[in-house]
This record gives C-alpha cells, sequence and structure tokens, in this order.
C-alpha cells in the first residue's frame, strides 16, 4: 500500500516548487508527472485543497466538470487521439499525494482491468 506523503501539490500550486506547467485557468492547474507512466502522464488539480475524491460535496459540482474539461482541453492540446482519465482514491486505491488530481494518459495503448 503507497504511503501518502506531504500535499507537495501545493507547493506547486505557490510556486515553491518547479512543474511543467500544461494548463491552467480559474480553478485547475496542470502539470507534467515527475514519474511518467505513458509517453503523455499530466495531472489536473483544482486550486482548491481537497484531501482525496472522497471528500468532495456538492459544492464541488462544478470543479469537478472543470477538471474534466481541462482534461480533454489538455487531451486535444497533446494531441491524443484516446487517453486514460484516473483518479486514485485513498493510499488502497494507490493515490500518494494528498490532494486530488486527475491523471491524464495517453500516448500508448492501454490495458484492462488496470492493475
Ligand atoms: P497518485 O499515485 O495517484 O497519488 O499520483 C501522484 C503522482 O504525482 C505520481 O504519479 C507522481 C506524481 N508526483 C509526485 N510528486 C511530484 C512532484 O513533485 N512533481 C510532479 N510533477 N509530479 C509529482
Amino acid at each position: 500500500m503507497a504511503m501518502m506523503e506531504k500535499n507537495i501539490f501545493l507547493d506547486i500550486v505557490e510556486g515553491k516548487i518547479p512543474a511543467e506547467i500544461v494548463y491552467q485557468d480559474d480553478h485547475c492547474l496542470a502539470f507534467r508527472d515527475i514519474s511518467p507512466k505513458a509517453p503523455t502522464h499530466i495531472l489536473v488539480i483544482p486550486l482548491k485543497e481537497i484531501r482525496t475524491h472522497a471528500d468532495v460535496t456538492e459544492e464541488d459540482c462544478e470543479l469537478l466538470g472543470r477538471m474534466q474539461l481541462a482534461a480533454a482541453k489538455i487531451a486535444k492540446q497533446e494531441g491524443l487521439d484516446g487517453y486514460r482519465l484516473i483518479i486514485n482514491c485513498e493510499e488502497s486505491a494507490g493515490q500518494t499525494v494528498p490532494h486530488l488530481h486527475l491523471h491524464v494518459m495517453g500516448g500508448r495503448d492501454f490495458t484492462w482491468p488496470p492493475g
């Protein structure tokens, strides 16, 4: 089981650590994963602090839609003709950073079911 670490993504939002940012708007920020598992591997995060997917509430409905829209825009921007979106929720599902994030992965074929 992966250990949930410090919220390093807040440091990226605040510009305290560098990241290759590929997209940003008033609600979301997206940057390349430091340890890519596909030729294109980008993380879309909300600017709002949400620890994990299970913590979202009614008031986050628009934000969740914004994250999905950002992912679709990024996939186009990256020239992906197919892609996979993943949210790992809690350590048992592989979440290692305690800030909600949507993986946008493409550039190779994927198998199903994922491990
Ligand atoms: P997850 O396992 O779903 O919590 O995904 C976390 C991802 O975050 C993982 O694929 C590696 C990535 N990551 C961790 N630390 C950093 C960092 O400092 N910078 C960037 N760009 N990505 C990071």
